[in-house]
């Protein structure tokens, strides 16, 4: 599939996925959530395993497109509202382990983007923030949810209520990114990232994601019993026959 704002290069089962809308910061408009939305599609058909997401230019993504929204009443906000979380929601459930590497301004529906990812990487210079209150609105992809289940409530609500910008550290600081880099070094760290996932058991990695998104939805005990079934059904399968073996034989597994 042709994409026009995304560009994606692949190497073996890992994807890096850019962002390309320059003009307006990568800014999200309906178009651009859509690739997106395919991109996911097209991943998965490809089976790869691990994507990381990145920006062109000064921006990661400047959050939702403020011109296309002007002009939205409660109807339209609802439906992009919608759109745009069915889009995060659909990353977020994916097979394919997601790092933002969030190389420049990561706001608003931007910084959501990076809070559907598994992981996140930023260099030292970009900003992230939702910024949403400023423009009388609130967050709307996902971030008064996932950002409240990632660095607990006192934060989220910081972050929400002052609408304020903060720096790669402040977001290191905060637990909201796992790692913080130079520009230089941005995709080397996400890569670094991906190459221990892709070295690992396919089928462990994907039910561990799984096992930590349904736990966080749940109680602690549906979030246990989770973890019990999936890890009981993981045994006897290839895959943990070879990891098992091989670390018994002290070699590397090799669970192509
Ligand atoms: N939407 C559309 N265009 C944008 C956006 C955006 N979010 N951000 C930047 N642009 C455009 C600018 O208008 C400008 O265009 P032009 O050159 O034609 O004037 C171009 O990108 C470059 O931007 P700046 O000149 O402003 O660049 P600066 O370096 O001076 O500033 C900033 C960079 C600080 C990032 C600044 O552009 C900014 O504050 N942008 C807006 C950030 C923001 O408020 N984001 C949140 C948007 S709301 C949102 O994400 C809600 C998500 C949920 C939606 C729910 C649906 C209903």
């Amino acid at each position: 599939m042709d994409f026009q704002y995304l560009e994606i290069e692949r190497k073996e089962k890992l994807a890096i996925v850019t962002i390309k809308r320059p003009e307006a910061l990568n800014a999200l408009n309906e178009a651009v959530l859509g690739e997106i939305n395919s991109c996911v599609d097209t991943l998965e058909a490809e089976e790869i395993r691990v994507a990381i997401f990145t920006g062109t230019g000064k921006a990661f993504i400047a959050g939702a497109d403020i011109a296309s929204m002007r002009e939205y009443g409660a109807k339209e906000a609802y439906a992009f509202c919608n759109f745009g979380q069915s889009v995060f929601t659909k990353l977020a459930n994916s097979s394919v382990i997601c790092i933002a590497a969030i190389n420049g301004f990561a706001l608003g529906g931007g910084l959501e983007f990076a809070l559907s990812c598994d992981l996140r990487v930023i260099a030292e210079p970009a900003k992230i923030g939702l910024p949403e209150v400023s423009l009388g609105i609130i967050p709307g992809f996902g971030g008064t949810q996932r950002l409240a289940r990632l660095v607990g409530k006192g934060t989220a609500a910081e972050v929400i209520l002052t609408g304020d910008m903060y720096s790669a550290e402040d977001a290191y600081r905060m637990g909201i990114v796992n790692k913080i880099c130079k520009p230089e070094e941005l995709l080397e760290s996400a890569e670094k990232f991906a190459k221990s996932i892709l070295a690992k058991g396919p089928n462990a990695i994907t039910r561990a994601k799984t096992v930590i998104r349904k736990g966080l939805d749940g109680t602690l005990e549906e979030g246990l019993y989770q973890e019990k079934s999936t890890f009981s059904a993981l045994f006897g399968q290839e895959e943990s026959k070879e990891g098992l073996t091989a670390f018994l034989e002290k070699r590397k597994a090799n669970f192509s």
